[in-house]
């Protein structure tokens, strides 16, 4: 097996921020934002993703978390996208439910190469997330899909507790990304698209 990897270095006025990952890693992760909680919940793309992820964050939270939260996901997005390049031989599509005590979600990619997200995640406070937002999570979540160019469908189908929903649904991302990105032997390494293209 070789390695699919992707990198991204981004450096702005606002953040600096570093993104490798090997789609066939183990889940090694080395992910520090600054931020614990969504360290939290991106230590689980490459743990239940079976990705390997670093990333490193240098950047102004003096005006909250948003700009980090924000460039964080383009850049991922984008060292996802590289790693994918024209998706020769993967599922392409995946899906997963993924229950974390009374909470279940699902998710539903498709590495179209069209970023487009349909979230219906319903946190309805910014309770018992940290120092992360609801509203950032979904930012986070529509950013990363339309830099990495999947399709996705993500909903909270149930639950109460904020941490929960929030994990469920980013393990469940995590194992639709596992499924669509896995090699699939009997694809002969061609590009999963009648199109012939998925880029
Ligand atoms: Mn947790």
């Amino acid at each position: 097996m070789t390695n699919r990897l992707g990198v991204y270095d981004r450096k702005t006025n606002e953040t600096d921020i570093s993104v490798s990952l090997n789609l066939d890693g183990t889940g090694q992760n080395n992910i520090s934002t600054g931020n614990a909680m969504f360290d939290h919940l991106l230590s689980q793309i490459g743990r239940h993703g079976l990705i390997d992820i670093s990333i490193s964050v240098e950047g102004d939270d003096e005006l909250g978390w948003h700009h980090i939260v924000e460039d964080t996901a383009v850049c991922i997005g984008r060292a996802l996208k590289e790693a994918v390049k024209e998706g020769k031989g993967i599922t392409r599509m995946g899906h997963s439910f993924v229950p974390l005590d009374e909470s279940l979600s699902l998710a539903v990619v498709d590495f179209s190469g069209r970023g487009y997200s349909i979230l219906e995640m319903d946190l309805l406070s910014d309770s018992d997330l940290g120092d992360l937002t609801s509203d950032l999570i979904v930012h986070f979540l529509e950013t990363l899909s339309r830099e990495a160019g999947f399709n996705l469908h993500l909903q909270i189908l149930r639950g109460n507790n904020n941490h929960h929903k929030a994990e469920s649904s980013f393990k469940a991302l995590a194992r639709a990304f596992n499924m669509a990105l896995s090699i699939q032997n009997k694809a002969n390494n061609e590009v999963p698209s009648t199109k012939g293209t998925i880029t």
